[in-house]
């Protein structure tokens, strides 16, 4: 995969694929270009069998500083409309295997929109965080308003868009939006271990779980507890139920092989 603004690296641990976001000077302002390639290799790894958990980051100064300002300045509602670049946040929504943001810097607007894109999040303590929208006279687009609200509930979330104000990596910890925070240097080696850690498991038992844990932001209870039943049955249509049971009782580790 050869792309301009990322770099994708497959070969960092077993199973594990490494995507990181590559316009440093631009604090990884996320341009439509990048949004492109960005989309296109999710979409490549998700099909990608060697892989079973995608982290994404940036670099030590910024995960991303948001939506590109400067070819944003002069959009209109239709020529977005035309552009329809929310296909590119409604395929990477789509993204069945888990994915971990590895956090340091600045996760601004359309960055931190990003950031919530992920299953887990680790950060570093430099990690700002935020929906600074409002100072540029325009809103969260990308499911802020929607994610955050969630994850660290109205009366932060209100705060945080309708101030703008960032939160720093202690503060979201506290809040519930990000899983750890560990010093500068470790990030990202925190990020793979933790994709590891997913990445021993059964990647159909992983893929279901996920789906089921996503499920609970759109459906009621009971539907949830529905679709969980459903996607608990179908664990025991893999080989690998039986592999990891039939390991347990014989006292080994299981070797899943995704089937
Ligand atoms: N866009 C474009 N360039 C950016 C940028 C951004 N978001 N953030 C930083 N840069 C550029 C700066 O312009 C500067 O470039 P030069 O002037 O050197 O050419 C370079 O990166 C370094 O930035 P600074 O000089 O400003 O660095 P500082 O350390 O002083 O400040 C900062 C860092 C992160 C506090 C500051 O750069 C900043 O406030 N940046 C803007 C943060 C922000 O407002 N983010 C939200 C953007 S709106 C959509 C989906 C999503 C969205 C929109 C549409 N659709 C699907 C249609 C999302 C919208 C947003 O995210």
């Amino acid at each position: 995969m050869n792309f301009e603004f990322i770099t994708v690296n497959t070969q960092v641990e077993k199973h594990i694929a490494l995507v990181q976001l590559n316009r440093p000077k631009e604090l990884n302002a996320l341009n439509n270009q990048l949004m492109n390639e960005l989309r296109e290799s999710l979409f490549q790894l998700d099909r990608d069998d060697a892989v079973r958990v995608i982290v994404i980051t940036g670099n030590e100064k910024a995960f991303a500083a948001g939506a590109d300002i400067k070819q944003m300045v002069s959009a209109t509602p239709l020529g977005m409309m035309k552009a329809d670049q929310f296909s590119n946040w409604e395929q990477i929504k789509k993204t069945k295997k888990p994915m971990i943001a590895a956090v340091s810097g600045f996760a601004l607007g359309g960055g931190c929109e990003l950031m919530m894109h992920c299953d887990m999040i680790v950060a570093s303590e430099t990690a700002i965080i935020g929906q600074p929208e409002i100072k540029i006279g325009v809103m969260p687009g990308a499911g802020g308003t929607q994610r955050l609200t969630r994850s660290v509930g109205k009366a932060l979330a209100m705060e945080l868009i309708l101030t703008g104000r960032p939160l720093n990596a202690e503060e979201a910890l506290r809040a519930g939006l990000i899983n750890k925070v560990v010093p500068v240097e470790l990030y990202l080696r925190e990020a793979i271990r933790m994709a590891q850690l997913v990445a021993e498991h059964s990647p159909i038992s992983v893929r279901l779980a996920k789906e089921a844990v996503l499920n609970a932001f759109n459906s009621t209870l009971d539907e949830g507890l529905q679709f969980e039943r459903r996607n608990f049955y179908l664990c025991f249509a893999s080989e690998d139920q039986k592999e990891g049971m039939n390991a347990f009782i014989e006292k080994r580790s299981p070797q899943f092989q995704g089937k």
